[in-house]
């Protein structure tokens, strides 16, 4: 239970909706996934590379109508259908397809993201990838896990000891990607990129990757994940300055042995 000014909230009916839903939603995305050739794909705005498909906006749809049956008082902030009721205690951020790109070309790689804030602080969340059977999910004070495994970050002393995880879009990719590299390379790291911030994000809090750098990142792809990745025992960079919620923000998670060395090689850039 979390409570201040006289009121009580239910954080573990909410946790336990989270896994719920969040494992609801992947189902349906599954379905969609293996009929994905008669999926209708836009690119939205400006940057072609950014898609979204009949099957985001369905399972986001899914997870807003659930919400208000369960929890119609929470606010609501999604990729595809905008926000409601952001003054509210609990804020649900969700992605209904977090790795879209991944998702409409055949790539395994895509989750459903489904996370919560409190008072403004990430609370508890569940991230479902259900190629790999794998739910990732967590709440302040109890942990994280991987469905019964509890997570843990890697304990990594330099970027040399394993995978650091990336990602960028075009707008920030020449500026402050290609720097990035060079220099994670010259200091004898190496680089992945999966395309799904959430998933990245989630193999951080399991120790499967040292850290995870993106140049900007949204908050639904971010939010159920920094909860994991703070009780696994990582830092996360302050991602809700200067309205991160809605804008979003340059994004570093990582192990407490490389996080000061990942973010001196990305530079001021990174809380700017
Ligand atoms: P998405 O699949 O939900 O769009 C991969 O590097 C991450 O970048 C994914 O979490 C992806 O989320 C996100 N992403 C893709 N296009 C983006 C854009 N134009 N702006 C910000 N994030 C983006
Ligand atoms: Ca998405």
């Amino acid at each position: 239970m979390a409570s201040s000014t006289g009121t009580t909230l239910d954080i573990e009916a909410r946790y336990a909706w989270a896994k719920s839903v969040a494992q609801q939603a992947a189902q349906m995305g599954m379905e969609f996934y293996q009929q994905r050739n008669d999926l209708t794909v836009e690119h939205k705005g400006d940057d072609r590379q950014d898609v979204v498909s009949i099957a985001d906006k369905q399972i986001e749809a899914f997870i807003r109508a659930q919400l208000s049956e369960h929890f119609p008082e929470d606010g609501f902030l999604g990729e595809e259908s905008g926000s409601a009721d952001l003054n509210a205690r609990c804020v649900w951020v969700i992605d209904p397809i977090d790795g879209t790109a991944c998702f409409v070309n055949g790539l395994h790689n895509w989750c459903v993201s489904v996370g919560l804030l409190v008072d403004g602080e990430p609370y508890l969340g569940a991230i479902a990838d259900p190629n790999h059977r794998e739910l990732f999910h967590g709440c302040k004070g109890s942990g994280a896990f991987v469905n019964d495994t509890p997570l843990a970050v890697s304990q990594a002393r330099h970027v040399r000891e394993g995978l650091t995880g990336t990602g960028t879009f075009h707008p920030r990719g020449k500026e402050h990607f290609i720097p990035f590299l060079q220099k994670l390379l010259e200091a004898g790291g190496m680089f992945i990129r999966n395309g799904s911030g959430a998933l990245m994000t989630a193999y951080v809090a399991a120790g499967r990757l040292i850290g995870y750098y993106e140049t900007q990142l949204k908050s639904w792809d971010c939010v159920a994940g920094l909860v994991l990745v703070t009780e696994a025992g990582g830092r996360v960079n302050d991602f809700f300055r200067n309205d991160g919620l809605l804008d979003g923000n340059p994004y570093l998670v990582a192990g407490p042995g490389v996080y000061d060395q990942l973010a001196e090689l990305i530079g001021p850039s990174l809380d700017g």
